[in-house]
């Protein structure tokens, strides 16, 4: 397709580039030494962008906002590497009669089970005890008693796909289930509750996993940790916007909850100190979706999106 002109924002995997390559002239923005020139040169015949969320942008993206995209003047297409779209200004997107695709379902299991595997190295300090052995401390005294997952009530903020399969292992793990979201949903059988704090209030583990952006910004703040307790767990695998990062810090600080397992952060990949430093949370690097299988997976149908949309055919899994 040698009219659709792609602009790759972010560093992403060079194999996906060459793929890109194989179907379209390609520009890559990310690895240019004076970007803004290149921009200029560039998008005037840009048709098709591509954009990726915090992981794999690792700070070196452009955000693809408002005033990035009305740099392009004949731009129809974001197609954007994860399920989540909160990098793209998609208010403007739609009102300029932008596609924007992401990358759903590819990712679903991959993403809970992940969730769960935090859940348990939070519960049962697995990070810890493996730290504690290899720094010889087992040659001492056995690894302190951990806090259980039994008779545990989990409480899930977003039940969508992602949510959904969290919720369907924790059944297996013989949890107790309620779940908040924007609606509560009829064909849903766990307990609703309309607010993150009386989700928090009727539970003993809060599991985040709601889209980012304005909406959900800060929604897990300092009230809802209290209400989740002096046992509570907090296990994040959304984007760290939704939770207030301050008042968590606080709230493990002051034993307001027990522990967090956190697989995002607010502004990653920088990662508070005050984090860094406590023995109560288990950190990861925005691994949810990180196998190469599923990675593979998600580049795979970001480029079939945009081959899909370019050759008339529409795009496979647009967001509205
Ligand atoms: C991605 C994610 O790896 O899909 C999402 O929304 O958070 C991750 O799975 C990342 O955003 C890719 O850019």
């Amino acid at each position: 397709m040698p009219d659709f002109e792609i602009l790759v924002t972010a560093p992403i995997n060079p194999a996906v580039i060459a793929a890109l390559e194989a179907q379209f002239p390609v520009h890559c923005l990310f690895n240019q030494v004076d970007p803004e020139a290149f921009l200029q040169s560039v998008a005037p015949t840009v048709r098709g962008l591509v954009a990726a969320g915090p992981i794999l942008a690792n700070g070196v993206s452009f955000a693809t906002d408002g005033a990035f995209m009305s740099g392009f003047p004949n731009l129809e297409i974001v197609a954007n590497i994860g399920v989540g779209f909160d990098n793209i200004d998609t208010a403007y997107a739609k009102a300029n009669n932008i596609v924007v695709t992401n990358t759903p379902d590819v990712l679903t299991d991959e993403t809970a089970d992940l969730a769960m595997a935090l859940l348990l190295a939070t519960v049962r300090e697995i990070p810890q005890a493996d730290q504690y052995l290899r720094a010889g401390n087992w040659l001492r005294k056995p690894y302190r008693l951990t806090a259980s997952l039994r008779g545990r009530r989990l409480g899930i903020i977003g039940l969508g796909r992602i949510g959904k399969a969290i919720a369907h292992r924790a059944q297996a793990f013989g949890l107790e289930i309620a779940y908040h979201g924007r609606n509560q949903q009829p064909d849903v059988v766990f307990a609703y509750h309309a607010t993150p704090r009386a989700l928090a209030e009727a539970c003993d583990i809060l599991m985040v996993v709601a889209p980012g952006g304005p909406e959900t910004r800060g929604m897990v703040d300092a009230n809802v940790l209290t209400a989740l307790g002096p046992d509570g767990i907090l296990i994040n695998i959304a984007r760290g916007s939704l939770v207030d990062e301050a008042a968590l810090i606080a709230a493990l600080q002051n034993k307001h909850i027990l522990a967090a397992g956190l697989d995002v952060f607010a502004s990653e990949p920088k990662v508070p100190e005050e984090l860094i430093a406590m023995d109560q949370v288990v950190l990861l690097p925005h691994v949810g979706s990180g196998s190469r299988a599923t990675r593979a997976a998600m580049d795979q149908l970001m480029v079939d999106n945009l081959i899909s949309f370019a050759s008339g055919r529409g795009p496979l899994t647009p967001i509205f």
